[in-house]
């Protein structure tokens, strides 16, 4: 745990940042990857510690998985000759590694043992546990299955015909990888889209699924073909340079090969919203995942309403979007983001508390916050809660303060962005 103090007296932000590979996808392709018999290999991967963490569940089940540089080469015999893992399969501070694992081995025929870091004891499995063991998956666990360690012994399954109580990809894809093991039809019904990066590779790696009007549906006992997956960049990565952007005075950023998959850019709705100067150039809208160019200039901003089916589109983004409102005039209501309570920390918390130290005027409710806005912004000590997001929301906050802000710990942050500090003290 390393603290780090940042003063930057307020610059102008110049330049151009490749956003590194989007966390969620580099998860789902080495999964994959893995599942799939035959060589997959996969460029942009993001080297974050969760998607490390993901690597390392594979290697203990026996996949040969090579790393060079940000390419990834992923050599398997398929997911029915994993080796039974000796050890427990760490998955760190990853919650998506966690529940995506627990979807993946629940088919397996391999027992295994998932535990992971002290936030990750304390986030809901039940969510994901419960819809498994309807497919006549066998799982054991804390409190019942609610909290890590967990242990699966892999088994068939049978499919299942499941309404989200919650929108959650992390669910939704749990339960479509271990629908892979299930014979007959598995169906998921959303009420509102959570990302669907899972639906996509399961098409890019040769499964057919149908997708219509939020009903998922696909049939079990398909088989994988390895493939070439280019991640794209994580807009949740580029989200605090978008703000940073939009915020700090005569500024210009370039944003490239940022993704820009629908279920993700709730974000850019957000920052339009508000009065943000944003121009968007698409690469490839036919790619399996859709990326583009943001350019985003600095502008005034006014306070807005974020709440209902975007939610989903932009839940990671909030602890930025809410330091973008603590500038922006007016008031600003985020609402129906509940799931915020159960990331790497409680994020309403989070956000309030340390803006609250920063001088912003914020109030938690039962779903969100309300931000009133302009206030000025000064220096104070934070606490990051070993959220990456809430360090990189206080980073970014610096940019806004005379005096120093400090992180209690800033190695949180390597978990979604490694490089994020070279990255921002390249525009100043
Ligand atoms: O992997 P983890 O720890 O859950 O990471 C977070 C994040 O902020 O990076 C959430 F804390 O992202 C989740 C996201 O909130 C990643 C994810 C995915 O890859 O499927 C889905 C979302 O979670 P959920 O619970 O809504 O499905």
């Amino acid at each position: 745990m390393t603290s780090k103090t940042l003063q930057f007296k307020r610059p102008a932000l110049h330049g151009d940042i490749t956003v590194p590979g989007d966390k969620s996808i580099s998860h789902r392709s080495v999964m994959f990857g893995a599942i799939a018999k035959g060589e997959t290999t996969i460029e942009g991967f993001l080297l974050g510690d969760d998607c490390l963490s993901t690597i390392d569940c594979f290697r203990k089940l026996g996949v040969d998985i090579a790393l060079d540089g940000t390419n990834v080469t992923v050599k398997s015999a398929g997911m029915h000759a994993w080796e039974e893992p000796k050890d427990i399969l760490y998955t760190g501070n990853s919650g998506t590694t966690t529940r995506l694992m627990l979807g993946v081995l629940a088919g397996s025929n391999v027992h295994a043992i998932l535990n992971g870091d002290a936030s990750i004891g304390k986030r809901p499995m039940k969510r994901v546990i419960q819809p498994l063991r309807e497919m006549n998956a066998h799982i054991t666990g804390r409190a019942d299955g609610q909290y890590t360690p967990l242990a699966v012994q892999g088994k068939k399954l049978t499919p299942i015909d499941y309404k989200m109580p919650v929108a959650s990809a992390q669910v939704k894809s749990a339960i479509l990888l271990a629908g892979l093991n299930a014979e007959g039809t598995t169906i998921v019904r959303e009420e509102e889209a959570s990302r669907d990066h899972t639906e996509r590779m399961l098409r890019q790696f040769g499964a057919q699924i149908e997708v219509k009007d939020g009903v998922i549906s696909f049939e079990g006992g398909q088989q994988l073909t390895a493939t070439h997956v280019s991640v794209p960049g994580d807009i949740s990565s580029a989200a605090f340079f978008l703000v940073a952007g939009a915020l700090a005075q005569n500024s210009t950023i370039t944003l490239r090969n940022v993704g820009l998959n629908p279920t993700r850019t709730g974000i850019i709705e957000a920052l339009e919203a508000m009065g943000a100067n944003l121009t968007i150039t698409i690469d490839d809208e036919n790619a399996a995942e859709p990326t583009g160019t943001i350019v985003v200039k600095n502008a005034p901003l006014k306070g807005t309403t974020i709440g209902g089916a975007v939610i989903p589109r932009l839940i990671d983004e909030i602890p930025i979007i809410a330091l973008l409102a603590t500038q922006a005039e007016g008031t600003t209501i985020i609402q129906n983001a509940e799931e915020l309570k159960v990331k790497e920390t409680n994020r309403i918390d989070a956000v309030v508390a340390e803006l609250t130290k920063l001088g912003a005027s914020i109030q938690p409710t039962d779903d969100g916050m309300i931000i009133e806005g302009p206030t000025p912004l000064r220096g104070a000590l934070l606490h990051t809660y070993g959220d990456h997001r809430i360090g990189m929301m206080g980073a970014i906050a610096a940019l806004l303060t005379e005096e120093a802000v400090t992180l209690d710990d800033a190695d949180c942050i390597a978990v979604s962005y490694p490089t994020f500090f070279n990255d921002l003290n390249a525009l100043m």
